[in-house]
Protein backbone atom coordinates (compact mmCIF):
# COMPACT_ATOMS: atom_id res chain seq x y z
CA UNK A 1 0.00 0.00 0.00
CA UNK A 2 0.94 3.67 -0.30
CA UNK A 3 3.45 5.49 2.17
CA UNK A 4 2.12 8.50 3.04
CA UNK A 5 4.18 8.56 6.34
CA UNK A 6 5.82 12.21 7.19
CA UNK A 7 9.00 10.22 6.65
CA UNK A 8 8.36 9.06 3.12
CA UNK A 9 10.58 10.60 0.26
CA UNK A 10 9.14 13.63 -1.15
CA UNK A 11 6.64 13.11 -4.05
CA UNK A 12 8.56 12.52 -7.58
CA UNK A 13 7.58 15.76 -9.88
CA UNK A 14 10.88 15.60 -12.06
CA UNK A 15 11.32 13.28 -15.03
CA UNK A 16 13.22 10.42 -15.03
CA UNK A 17 16.88 11.10 -15.47
CA UNK A 18 18.88 8.28 -13.66
CA UNK A 19 18.31 5.39 -11.30
CA UNK A 20 18.14 6.85 -8.20
CA UNK A 21 14.29 8.63 -9.53
CA UNK A 22 13.05 4.78 -9.43
CA UNK A 23 11.07 3.66 -6.72
CA UNK A 24 13.44 0.72 -6.84
CA UNK A 25 16.15 2.48 -5.51
CA UNK A 26 14.57 4.49 -3.07
CA UNK A 27 12.33 7.19 -4.74
CA UNK A 28 9.13 7.99 -4.25
CA UNK A 29 6.47 5.70 -6.33
CA UNK A 30 5.05 7.71 -9.37
CA UNK A 31 1.71 7.09 -7.83
CA UNK A 32 0.67 7.72 -4.57
CA UNK A 33 -2.08 5.43 -4.47
CA UNK A 34 -1.87 2.13 -6.93
CA UNK A 35 -2.94 2.31 -10.27
CA UNK A 36 -4.89 -1.17 -10.46
CA UNK A 37 -5.19 -3.28 -13.68
CA UNK A 38 -8.62 -3.14 -14.42
CA UNK A 39 -10.03 -0.20 -12.12
CA UNK A 40 -13.79 -1.27 -11.52
CA UNK A 41 -16.18 1.47 -13.69
CA UNK A 42 -18.64 2.98 -11.77
CA UNK A 43 -21.64 3.82 -13.38
CA UNK A 44 -23.43 7.28 -12.88
CA UNK A 45 -24.41 7.42 -9.55
CA UNK A 46 -28.05 9.06 -10.73
CA UNK A 47 -29.16 6.75 -12.78
CA UNK A 48 -28.44 3.61 -10.04
CA UNK A 49 -29.45 5.55 -6.82
CA UNK A 50 -32.93 5.47 -8.90
CA UNK A 51 -32.63 2.20 -9.29
CA UNK A 52 -31.92 1.21 -5.51
CA UNK A 53 -35.06 3.97 -4.84
CA UNK A 54 -37.28 1.68 -6.39
CA UNK A 55 -36.03 -1.53 -4.32
CA UNK A 56 -36.20 0.05 -1.03
CA UNK A 57 -39.55 1.71 -2.27
CA UNK A 58 -40.40 -2.48 -3.19
CA UNK A 59 -38.48 -3.86 -0.02
CA UNK A 60 -37.91 -6.89 -2.28
CA UNK A 61 -33.96 -7.24 -2.65
CA UNK A 62 -33.52 -10.94 -3.66
CA UNK A 63 -35.02 -14.12 -5.11
CA UNK A 64 -35.93 -13.49 -8.69
CA UNK A 65 -36.48 -9.75 -8.02
CA UNK A 66 -38.22 -7.18 -10.81
CA UNK A 67 -34.62 -5.80 -11.47
CA UNK A 68 -32.82 -9.23 -12.20
CA UNK A 69 -36.05 -9.59 -14.62
CA UNK A 70 -35.33 -6.56 -16.03
CA UNK A 71 -31.76 -6.87 -16.53
CA UNK A 72 -32.02 -10.40 -17.93
CA UNK A 73 -34.71 -9.12 -20.77
CA UNK A 74 -32.20 -6.10 -21.25
CA UNK A 75 -29.39 -8.56 -22.01
CA UNK A 76 -31.30 -11.17 -23.94
CA UNK A 77 -31.80 -8.16 -26.07
CA UNK A 78 -28.67 -6.73 -26.21
CA UNK A 79 -26.87 -9.81 -26.93
CA UNK A 80 -29.72 -11.24 -29.44
CA UNK A 81 -29.86 -14.26 -27.38
CA UNK A 82 -33.54 -16.15 -26.05
CA UNK A 83 -32.16 -17.10 -22.60
CA UNK A 84 -30.26 -15.05 -20.15
CA UNK A 85 -29.94 -16.44 -16.39
CA UNK A 86 -28.39 -14.22 -13.67
CA UNK A 87 -26.59 -15.81 -11.20
CA UNK A 88 -24.80 -14.40 -8.16
CA UNK A 89 -21.21 -15.22 -9.99
CA UNK A 90 -19.51 -17.11 -13.06
CA UNK A 91 -18.25 -19.97 -11.36
CA UNK A 92 -21.64 -20.91 -9.57
CA UNK A 93 -23.13 -20.33 -12.81
CA UNK A 94 -20.41 -22.41 -14.96
CA UNK A 95 -21.45 -24.85 -11.82
CA UNK A 96 -24.89 -25.03 -12.94
CA UNK A 97 -24.46 -26.15 -16.03
CA UNK A 98 -21.97 -28.60 -15.45
CA UNK A 99 -24.46 -29.91 -13.26
CA UNK A 100 -27.18 -29.60 -15.51
CA UNK A 101 -25.89 -31.39 -18.73
CA UNK A 102 -24.96 -34.29 -16.35
CA UNK A 103 -21.20 -33.95 -17.54
CA UNK A 104 -19.06 -37.11 -16.21
CA UNK A 105 -15.14 -38.07 -17.17
CA UNK A 106 -13.21 -35.82 -18.46
CA UNK A 107 -13.47 -32.15 -19.71
CA UNK A 108 -10.75 -30.25 -22.00
CA UNK A 109 -10.06 -26.73 -21.22
CA UNK A 110 -7.11 -24.26 -21.66
CA UNK A 111 -4.72 -24.31 -19.12
CA UNK A 112 -3.84 -20.34 -19.72
CA UNK A 113 -7.41 -19.20 -18.33
CA UNK A 114 -8.45 -18.24 -14.64
CA UNK A 115 -8.35 -20.96 -11.97
CA UNK A 116 -11.82 -21.11 -11.41
CA UNK A 117 -12.63 -23.61 -14.45
CA UNK A 118 -10.23 -25.89 -13.35
CA UNK A 119 -11.01 -26.03 -9.40
CA UNK A 120 -14.86 -26.34 -10.43
CA UNK A 121 -14.24 -29.54 -12.41
CA UNK A 122 -12.16 -31.17 -9.99
CA UNK A 123 -14.47 -30.21 -6.82
CA UNK A 124 -17.51 -31.40 -9.04
CA UNK A 125 -15.27 -34.90 -9.50
CA UNK A 126 -14.50 -34.26 -13.38
CA UNK A 127 -10.76 -34.34 -14.68
CA UNK A 128 -9.59 -31.08 -16.18
CA UNK A 129 -7.61 -31.94 -19.10
CA UNK A 130 -5.34 -29.29 -19.92
CA UNK A 131 -4.51 -28.28 -23.05
CA UNK A 132 -2.03 -26.06 -25.33
CA UNK A 133 -2.43 -22.67 -26.64
CA UNK A 134 -2.47 -21.27 -30.03
CA UNK A 135 -1.09 -18.34 -31.58
CA UNK A 136 -3.83 -16.41 -30.76
CA UNK A 137 -3.11 -17.46 -27.23
CA UNK A 138 -6.20 -19.44 -26.92
CA UNK A 139 -7.42 -23.04 -26.72
CA UNK A 140 -5.62 -24.74 -29.64
CA UNK A 141 -8.36 -27.40 -31.32
CA UNK A 142 -5.44 -29.19 -32.92
CA UNK A 143 -4.27 -29.70 -29.38
CA UNK A 144 -7.70 -30.80 -28.13
CA UNK A 145 -8.66 -33.24 -30.51
CA UNK A 146 -5.09 -34.55 -29.90
CA UNK A 147 -6.14 -35.20 -26.17
CA UNK A 148 -9.68 -36.65 -26.39
CA UNK A 149 -10.46 -39.68 -25.54
CA UNK A 150 -13.68 -41.81 -24.68
CA UNK A 151 -14.01 -40.23 -21.08
CA UNK A 152 -14.05 -36.56 -22.93
CA UNK A 153 -17.53 -35.38 -21.74
CA UNK A 154 -17.53 -31.61 -22.86
CA UNK A 155 -15.09 -28.93 -23.81
CA UNK A 156 -15.14 -25.88 -22.25
CA UNK A 157 -12.87 -23.06 -24.05
CA UNK A 158 -12.29 -19.27 -23.03
CA UNK A 159 -12.35 -16.08 -25.18
CA UNK A 160 -9.32 -14.31 -23.83
CA UNK A 161 -8.78 -10.71 -23.76
CA UNK A 162 -12.89 -10.22 -25.65
CA UNK A 163 -12.06 -11.80 -28.72
CA UNK A 164 -13.79 -14.67 -29.64
CA UNK A 165 -11.81 -18.23 -29.78
CA UNK A 166 -11.81 -20.55 -32.38
CA UNK A 167 -15.46 -21.49 -32.15
CA UNK A 168 -16.16 -23.26 -35.60
CA UNK A 169 -13.22 -25.67 -34.92
CA UNK A 170 -14.22 -26.03 -31.62
CA UNK A 171 -17.93 -26.97 -32.40
CA UNK A 172 -16.81 -28.96 -34.82
CA UNK A 173 -14.91 -31.12 -33.16
CA UNK A 174 -17.39 -31.36 -30.65
CA UNK A 175 -19.86 -32.63 -33.34
CA UNK A 176 -17.99 -35.23 -34.05
CA UNK A 177 -18.18 -36.57 -30.77
CA UNK A 178 -21.95 -35.57 -29.70
CA UNK A 179 -20.31 -33.94 -26.66
CA UNK A 180 -21.15 -30.44 -25.38
CA UNK A 181 -19.39 -27.19 -25.86
CA UNK A 182 -19.30 -24.60 -22.98
CA UNK A 183 -17.86 -20.93 -23.49
CA UNK A 184 -16.38 -18.84 -20.57
CA UNK A 185 -17.26 -15.71 -21.85
CA UNK A 186 -16.20 -13.91 -18.79
CA UNK A 187 -13.62 -11.70 -20.52
CA UNK A 188 -15.67 -11.09 -24.08
CA UNK A 189 -18.94 -8.77 -22.84
CA UNK A 190 -19.78 -7.02 -25.88
CA UNK A 191 -17.73 -9.07 -28.18
CA UNK A 192 -18.69 -10.69 -31.44
CA UNK A 193 -17.85 -13.92 -33.61
CA UNK A 194 -18.51 -13.84 -37.14
CA UNK A 195 -20.54 -10.52 -36.78
CA UNK A 196 -22.78 -12.34 -34.61
CA UNK A 197 -23.07 -11.45 -30.82
CA UNK A 198 -20.72 -13.54 -28.34
CA UNK A 199 -23.06 -14.94 -25.82
CA UNK A 200 -24.66 -16.71 -28.65
CA UNK A 201 -22.19 -19.99 -29.22
CA UNK A 202 -22.06 -23.46 -27.94
CA UNK A 203 -24.63 -25.20 -25.76
CA UNK A 204 -24.00 -21.98 -23.49
CA UNK A 205 -21.86 -19.49 -22.33
CA UNK A 206 -21.17 -17.76 -19.15
CA UNK A 207 -20.25 -14.26 -18.54
CA UNK A 208 -18.60 -12.94 -15.50
CA UNK A 209 -19.93 -9.71 -13.87
CA UNK A 210 -17.40 -9.58 -11.38
CA UNK A 211 -16.65 -5.44 -10.51
CA UNK A 212 -13.25 -5.99 -12.70
CA UNK A 213 -15.21 -7.11 -15.77
CA UNK A 214 -15.72 -4.94 -18.56
CA UNK A 215 -19.87 -4.86 -17.88
CA UNK A 216 -20.36 -5.54 -13.85
CA UNK A 217 -22.94 -5.91 -11.56
CA UNK A 218 -20.20 -5.73 -8.96
CA UNK A 219 -20.68 -9.76 -8.32
CA UNK A 220 -22.57 -11.52 -10.84
CA UNK A 221 -22.85 -14.16 -13.08
CA UNK A 222 -24.80 -14.73 -16.69
CA UNK A 223 -25.25 -17.64 -18.62
CA UNK A 224 -26.61 -17.14 -22.02
CA UNK A 225 -28.17 -20.10 -24.10
CA UNK A 226 -31.06 -21.00 -26.81
CA UNK A 227 -31.60 -24.18 -24.88
CA UNK A 228 -35.30 -23.52 -23.47
CA UNK A 229 -34.60 -26.76 -21.04
CA UNK A 230 -31.34 -25.86 -19.77
CA UNK A 231 -32.44 -22.34 -18.77
CA UNK A 232 -35.36 -23.26 -17.03
CA UNK A 233 -33.24 -25.94 -15.13
CA UNK A 234 -30.71 -23.42 -14.50
CA UNK A 235 -33.44 -21.39 -13.11
CA UNK A 236 -34.57 -24.02 -10.60
CA UNK A 237 -30.81 -24.72 -9.54
CA UNK A 238 -29.34 -21.27 -8.52
CA UNK A 239 -33.00 -21.40 -6.54
CA UNK A 240 -32.57 -24.41 -4.15
CA UNK A 241 -35.27 -25.89 -6.72
CA UNK A 242 -38.63 -23.94 -5.86
CA UNK A 243 -40.63 -23.67 -8.66
CA UNK A 244 -43.35 -21.81 -6.10
CA UNK A 245 -43.96 -21.33 -2.48
CA UNK A 246 -43.16 -25.07 -0.64
CA UNK A 247 -42.68 -25.97 -4.73
CA UNK A 248 -39.18 -28.45 -5.01
CA UNK A 249 -38.87 -29.88 -7.97
CA UNK A 250 -35.21 -30.68 -8.20
CA UNK A 251 -31.64 -30.21 -6.09
CA UNK A 252 -30.47 -26.97 -6.00
CA UNK A 253 -28.23 -24.31 -4.24
CA UNK A 254 -28.15 -20.72 -4.12
CA UNK A 255 -26.61 -18.96 -6.85
CA UNK A 256 -29.28 -15.66 -7.15
CA UNK A 257 -28.28 -12.64 -8.05
CA UNK A 258 -29.65 -9.83 -5.66
CA UNK A 259 -31.56 -6.90 -6.61
CA UNK A 260 -28.73 -4.48 -5.37
CA UNK A 261 -26.52 -6.34 -7.54
CA UNK A 262 -29.12 -6.41 -10.95
CA UNK A 263 -29.05 -2.39 -9.98
CA UNK A 264 -25.63 -2.04 -10.71
CA UNK A 265 -25.80 -4.01 -13.95
CA UNK A 266 -28.43 -2.15 -15.42
CA UNK A 267 -26.98 1.24 -14.27
CA UNK A 268 -23.60 -0.56 -16.15
CA UNK A 269 -25.59 -1.48 -19.63
CA UNK A 270 -27.15 1.78 -19.97
CA UNK A 271 -23.12 3.30 -19.48
CA UNK A 272 -21.86 0.47 -21.31
CA UNK A 273 -20.74 1.53 -24.76
CA UNK A 274 -19.58 4.94 -23.45
CA UNK A 275 -17.00 2.92 -21.49
CA UNK A 276 -16.20 0.77 -24.66
CA UNK A 277 -15.27 3.50 -25.93
CA UNK A 278 -13.18 5.18 -23.69
CA UNK A 279 -11.48 1.67 -22.87
CA UNK A 280 -10.63 2.06 -26.67
CA UNK A 281 -8.83 5.52 -25.91
CA UNK A 282 -6.97 4.39 -23.33
CA UNK A 283 -5.73 0.99 -25.69
CA UNK A 284 -4.76 3.83 -28.33
CA UNK A 285 -3.03 6.02 -25.76
CA UNK A 286 -0.76 3.05 -25.02
CA UNK A 287 0.06 1.60 -28.37
CA UNK A 288 0.96 5.26 -29.04
CA UNK A 289 3.16 5.51 -25.89
CA UNK A 290 4.93 2.06 -26.76
CA UNK A 291 5.01 1.87 -30.43
CA UNK A 292 8.73 0.36 -31.61
CA UNK A 293 9.69 -0.91 -28.27
CA UNK A 294 12.10 -3.25 -28.54
CA UNK A 295 11.17 -6.60 -26.87
CA UNK A 296 7.46 -5.55 -25.82
CA UNK A 297 4.72 -6.66 -27.76
CA UNK A 298 1.17 -5.22 -27.31
CA UNK A 299 -1.67 -7.00 -27.90
CA UNK A 300 -4.06 -5.44 -29.81
CA UNK A 301 -7.71 -7.01 -31.63
CA UNK A 302 -7.84 -6.89 -35.30
CA UNK A 303 -9.14 -3.41 -36.11
CA UNK A 304 -12.46 -4.56 -37.37
CA UNK A 305 -12.79 -6.73 -34.51
CA UNK A 306 -15.60 -5.32 -31.88
CA UNK A 307 -13.63 -6.13 -28.34
CA UNK A 308 -14.35 -4.10 -25.52
CA UNK A 309 -10.98 -3.41 -24.59
CA UNK A 310 -10.80 -3.83 -21.05
CA UNK A 311 -7.40 -5.86 -20.98
CA UNK A 312 -4.03 -4.29 -22.00
CA UNK A 313 -1.96 -6.77 -22.23
CA UNK A 314 1.61 -6.94 -23.21
CA UNK A 315 4.46 -9.89 -23.95
CA UNK A 316 8.22 -9.54 -22.60
CA UNK A 317 10.60 -10.83 -24.51
CA UNK A 318 13.60 -10.45 -22.36
CA UNK A 319 16.22 -10.50 -24.76
CA UNK A 320 14.79 -8.15 -26.84
CA UNK A 321 13.95 -5.57 -23.51
CA UNK A 322 16.70 -6.21 -21.54
CA UNK A 323 14.82 -7.62 -18.39
CA UNK A 324 12.62 -10.30 -18.38
CA UNK A 325 8.92 -9.95 -17.54
CA UNK A 326 9.40 -10.28 -13.82
CA UNK A 327 11.88 -7.86 -13.37
CA UNK A 328 9.79 -5.64 -14.97
CA UNK A 329 6.93 -6.25 -13.12
CA UNK A 330 8.72 -5.64 -9.93
CA UNK A 331 10.09 -2.20 -11.09
CA UNK A 332 6.69 -1.24 -11.69
CA UNK A 333 4.99 -2.57 -8.61
CA UNK A 334 7.71 -0.05 -6.61
CA UNK A 335 6.12 2.71 -8.71
CA UNK A 336 2.33 1.93 -7.64
CA UNK A 337 1.87 0.62 -11.22
CA UNK A 338 0.05 -2.68 -10.32
CA UNK A 339 0.67 -4.88 -12.94
CA UNK A 340 -0.60 -8.27 -13.01
CA UNK A 341 0.71 -11.49 -14.69
CA UNK A 342 -2.30 -13.16 -15.68
CA UNK A 343 -2.72 -16.63 -15.77
CA UNK A 344 0.56 -17.37 -14.09
CA UNK A 345 1.52 -19.95 -13.75
CA UNK A 346 -1.11 -21.61 -15.59
CA UNK A 347 -3.79 -24.20 -14.42
CA UNK A 348 -1.56 -27.11 -14.86
CA UNK A 349 1.21 -25.65 -12.51
CA UNK A 350 -1.06 -24.94 -9.75
CA UNK A 351 -2.34 -26.56 -6.68
CA UNK A 352 -4.41 -29.22 -6.98
CA UNK A 353 -4.06 -29.82 -10.54
CA UNK A 354 0.13 -29.45 -10.59
CA UNK A 355 1.46 -33.18 -11.55
CA UNK A 356 -1.62 -34.67 -12.93
CA UNK A 357 -0.82 -32.97 -16.26
CA UNK A 358 1.96 -32.93 -18.69
CA UNK A 359 4.17 -30.34 -19.56
CA UNK A 360 2.25 -27.59 -22.00
CA UNK A 361 5.20 -26.00 -23.77
CA UNK A 362 3.81 -23.18 -25.42
CA UNK A 363 1.57 -22.08 -22.22
CA UNK A 364 4.11 -22.38 -20.25
CA UNK A 365 6.49 -19.95 -22.11
CA UNK A 366 3.51 -17.67 -22.73
CA UNK A 367 3.07 -17.42 -18.84
CA UNK A 368 6.65 -16.44 -18.47
CA UNK A 369 5.48 -13.41 -20.94
CA UNK A 370 2.10 -12.23 -20.73
CA UNK A 371 1.75 -8.43 -18.64
CA UNK A 372 -1.26 -6.48 -17.74
CA UNK A 373 -1.06 -3.22 -17.21
CA UNK A 374 -3.82 -0.86 -15.83
CA UNK A 375 -6.53 -0.23 -18.64
CA UNK A 376 -9.87 0.24 -19.39
CA UNK A 377 -12.72 2.49 -18.85
CA UNK A 378 -11.12 3.78 -15.25
CA UNK A 379 -8.16 4.74 -16.28
CA UNK A 380 -6.85 8.11 -17.58
CA UNK A 381 -4.68 9.12 -20.64
CA UNK A 382 -2.38 10.89 -18.23
CA UNK A 383 -2.05 7.81 -16.12
CA UNK A 384 -1.50 5.71 -19.62
CA UNK A 385 1.27 8.08 -20.74
CA UNK A 386 3.33 8.27 -17.24
CA UNK A 387 3.32 4.56 -17.70
CA UNK A 388 4.89 4.42 -20.74
CA UNK A 389 7.55 6.82 -20.13
CA UNK A 390 8.29 4.87 -17.03
CA UNK A 391 8.48 1.49 -19.55
CA UNK A 392 10.62 3.37 -22.09
CA UNK A 393 13.18 4.17 -19.01
CA UNK A 394 12.99 0.88 -17.75
CA UNK A 395 13.61 -0.73 -21.24
CA UNK A 396 16.54 2.35 -22.26
CA UNK A 397 18.43 1.68 -18.98
CA UNK A 398 17.96 -2.11 -18.46
CA UNK A 399 21.28 -3.16 -17.76
CA UNK A 400 22.27 -0.95 -15.31
CA UNK A 401 18.99 -1.69 -13.79
CA UNK A 402 19.46 -5.27 -13.78
CA UNK A 403 23.28 -4.71 -12.28
CA UNK A 404 21.75 -2.42 -9.55
CA UNK A 405 19.13 -4.37 -8.62
CA UNK A 406 21.50 -7.66 -8.58
CA UNK A 407 23.43 -5.43 -6.40
N1 LIG B 1 -13.34 -17.15 -16.20
C1 LIG B 1 -12.44 -16.16 -16.41
C2 LIG B 1 -11.69 -16.11 -17.70
C3 LIG B 1 -12.24 -15.17 -15.42
O1 LIG B 1 -11.35 -14.17 -15.62
C4 LIG B 1 -12.99 -15.24 -14.22
C5 LIG B 1 -12.78 -14.29 -13.17
C6 LIG B 1 -13.91 -16.29 -14.06
C7 LIG B 1 -14.07 -17.23 -15.08
C8 LIG B 1 -14.73 -16.45 -12.83
O2 LIG B 1 -15.67 -15.38 -12.70
P1 LIG B 1 -16.33 -15.06 -11.28
O3 LIG B 1 -16.76 -16.35 -10.63
O4 LIG B 1 -15.34 -14.30 -10.45
O5 LIG B 1 -17.55 -14.20 -11.63
C9 LIG B 1 -9.99 -11.37 -10.15
C10 LIG B 1 -11.46 -11.61 -9.97
O6 LIG B 1 -11.79 -11.93 -8.63
C11 LIG B 1 -12.02 -12.66 -10.89
O7 LIG B 1 -13.41 -12.49 -10.93
C12 LIG B 1 -11.47 -12.46 -12.28
N2 LIG B 1 -11.84 -13.48 -13.21
C13 LIG B 1 -9.95 -12.42 -12.25
C14 LIG B 1 -9.34 -12.27 -13.62
O8 LIG B 1 -9.58 -11.30 -11.46
P2 LIG B 1 -7.94 -11.75 -8.69
O9 LIG B 1 -7.62 -12.73 -7.66
O10 LIG B 1 -6.90 -11.44 -9.67
O11 LIG B 1 -8.57 -10.45 -8.00
P3 LIG B 1 -7.95 -9.12 -7.50
O12 LIG B 1 -8.58 -8.84 -6.24
O13 LIG B 1 -6.49 -9.16 -7.54
O14 LIG B 1 -8.48 -8.02 -8.54
C15 LIG B 1 -7.99 -7.87 -9.83
C16 LIG B 1 -7.58 -6.42 -10.09
O15 LIG B 1 -8.65 -5.51 -9.94
C17 LIG B 1 -6.51 -5.93 -9.20
O16 LIG B 1 -5.65 -5.16 -10.00
C18 LIG B 1 -7.27 -5.07 -8.15
C19 LIG B 1 -8.40 -4.51 -8.93
N3 LIG B 1 -9.65 -4.28 -8.22
C20 LIG B 1 -10.33 -5.36 -7.74
C21 LIG B 1 -11.54 -5.19 -7.10
C22 LIG B 1 -12.30 -6.40 -6.59
C23 LIG B 1 -10.13 -3.01 -8.06
O17 LIG B 1 -9.47 -2.02 -8.48
N4 LIG B 1 -11.34 -2.82 -7.43
C24 LIG B 1 -12.08 -3.86 -6.96
O18 LIG B 1 -13.20 -3.67 -6.44
O19 LIG B 1 -9.22 -12.27 -9.43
Amino acid sequence: MPDDSPSAPPPRDKPLCDLSDLALFGARPLFDAPRHVNRPQAPDRAVFDALLDQVWDRRWFTNDGPLVQELERRLCDYLDVPHCVLTSNATAALDLVIHALGLEGEVLLPSFTFISTAHLLHLRKLTPVFCEVGADMMLDPADCAARMTTRTAAIIATHVWGSPCDIDALQALCDDRGIALLLDAAHAFGGRYKGRRLGGFGRAEVFSLHATKAFHACEGGLVTTSDADLAARLRLTRNFGFSGPDRVECAGVNAKMSELHAAMGLANLAGFEDSRAAAMRIHGAYARGLEGLPGLRLKSPPPEEENNHHYLVTEIDAAGFGMDRDALLALLTAENVWARRYFHPGGHRSPPHLGHSPALPRTEALCARVLLLPAGAAATSEEVAQICRLIRFAAARAPEIRAAAGA
